[in-house]
């Protein structure tokens, strides 16, 4: 009923401006300018959700092309535009500050140079926005209309937060529970802050990331310096990061409540709260939590949809993941709408906060094929064949089987 009344509301709105917009429309559509118009050195094939703040998605194609993600295929996901950053480039500026702040019993600030002189360590991880899959939800939520694509696969290079408050001699108090971290507001941006809970930045090995797959860290992913919270959703992996803030509570600001948020039963951080498909919810930090950990997920990358494939032998593939915390042990594909499935081969050759890549071999006479994929962990963590059942009115943490048509000859 309600979707319905929007759905005439917002009929009668078009008609009302139909002629300007739709003129409008049309000389901005045709403008609509590509990822390499938008940002210097990305793919022109990754698909543009938003010119302004830049949003981009990679595709099943090019996720499927390399076994790490090139800066050129990287996905981008900004709230806020850093000026002059739309670039793959690297963002050289040795004498930017982070300064470590709070309950600590000596405050800092270190430069990018000092940080680049302290231990390195590498750490391959999925970067993934908690809003991808959103366009699967029925009905859709508002935001960015992500498919497949916000995802990535990168190595990481830096400074551990552990490592470098060692190296500085800094104790933290006892009764920091969380982590503030924020981003610059160099050239007027908003600012973007977020908070963590300290326990998940220990289990997964917090990093200040100076570069991304063997090179300086692109200046549109974060250059010259990153937070990266392998394990956890993209919102807590700051770019441009300042400011570390060890804090008792979580931040109050915007982006941590009412944004990037599910709801939950006060007190019970798992599962999400299952709520009505279309209803709304009133987000405070008692009844729902942030995306923290990714959730387990897996991708069929070929073959890909739509695809003609020679038989007999089809080699259905994929990658998988989750939060890291446990190891997935299995990951199955079914071929009859999920009456049977059948174990893939699983190679997992990226750390635990990698992805898996699996290989399911079929034999297959030519015909009309559905695979689909799920991924189950040591703890028991799978996903549901209908990702509808976590529907939130944000449109968070998709993690539905996938489901891939193609036709074998
Ligand atoms: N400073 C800053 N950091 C940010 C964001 C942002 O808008 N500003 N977006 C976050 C979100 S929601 C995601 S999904 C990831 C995306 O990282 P990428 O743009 O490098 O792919 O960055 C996170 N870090
Ligand atoms: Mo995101």
């Amino acid at each position: 009923m309600k979707g319905e009344m929007n759905r005439r509301t917002f009929l009668k709105r078009t008609a009302a401006t139909g002629a300007a917009l739709g003129l409008m429309n049309l000389g901005l559509s045709q403008q609509q300018p590509t990822a390499d118009q938008l940002v210097r050195g990305k793919n022109p094939k990754l698909v543009v959700l938003s010119s302004r703040p830049i949003v981009m998605e990679s595709t099943l194609e090019l996720l499927g092309s390399e076994p790490i993600t090139s800066k050129a295929n990287l996905f981008i996901r900004n709230n806020i535009d850093l000026p002059g950053l739309n670039t793959t480039e690297p963002n050289v500026q040795p004498g930017w500050e982070v300064e470590i702040t709070g309950l600590v019993d000596k405050p800092f600030k270190i430069t990018v140079d000092e940080l680049s002189k302290l231990p390195q360590t590498e750490v391959t991880s999925v970067l993934q926005c908690s809003g991808n899959g959103r366009s699967f939800f029925n009905p859709r939520p508002s935001g960015n209309p992500w498919t497949y694509g916000g995802i990535g696969h990168v190595t990481w290079r830096g400074v551990l937060l552990k490592t470098l408050l060692e190296a500085k001699g800094v104790k933290v108090d006892p009764r920091a529970r969380f982590i503030t971290m924020n981003a610059s507001t160099q050239g007027g941006a908003q600012p973007y802050e977020k908070s963590y809970p300290i326990s998940v930045m220990e289990y997964n090995s917090a990093m200040l990331a100076l570069g991304m797959n063997g090179e300086p860290l692109p200046a549109v992913h974060g250059g010259p310096v990153r937070l990266v919270v392998p394990g956890t959703f993209g919102a807590p992996n700051v770019k441009w990061v300042v400011k570390i803030e060890f804090a008792a509570n979580e931040s109050s600001g915007a982006e941590q409540v009412p944004r990037y948020r599910v709801p939950i039963l006060p007190g019970w951080n798992l599962p999400i709260l299952p709520t009505e498909p279309g209803s709304r919810y009133n987000y405070t930090l008692e009844n729902s939590r942030s995306n923290w950990g990714a959730n387990i997920n897996s991708f069929i990358l070929s073959p890909l949809p739509g695809a003609t494939v020679r038989g007999r032998l089809v080699e259905i593939r994929g990658v998988a993941w989750n939060d890291g915390l446990a190891p997935i042990e299995s990951i199955e594909v079914s071929l009859n709408g999920g009456t049977t499935w059948r174990k893939a081969i699983i190679e997992r050759n990226h750390g635990k906060f990698g992805w898996y890549r699996w290989v399911s071999p079929q034999l297959l006479a030519p015909g009309q094929y559905e695979a689909m994929v799920r991924a189950t962990d040591a703890v028991g963590r799978s996903q549901p064949l209908n990702g509808n059942i976590w529907w939130n009115e944000r449109g968070y943490e998709w993690n539905g089987v996938m489901r891939v048509r193609f036709t074998v000859t």
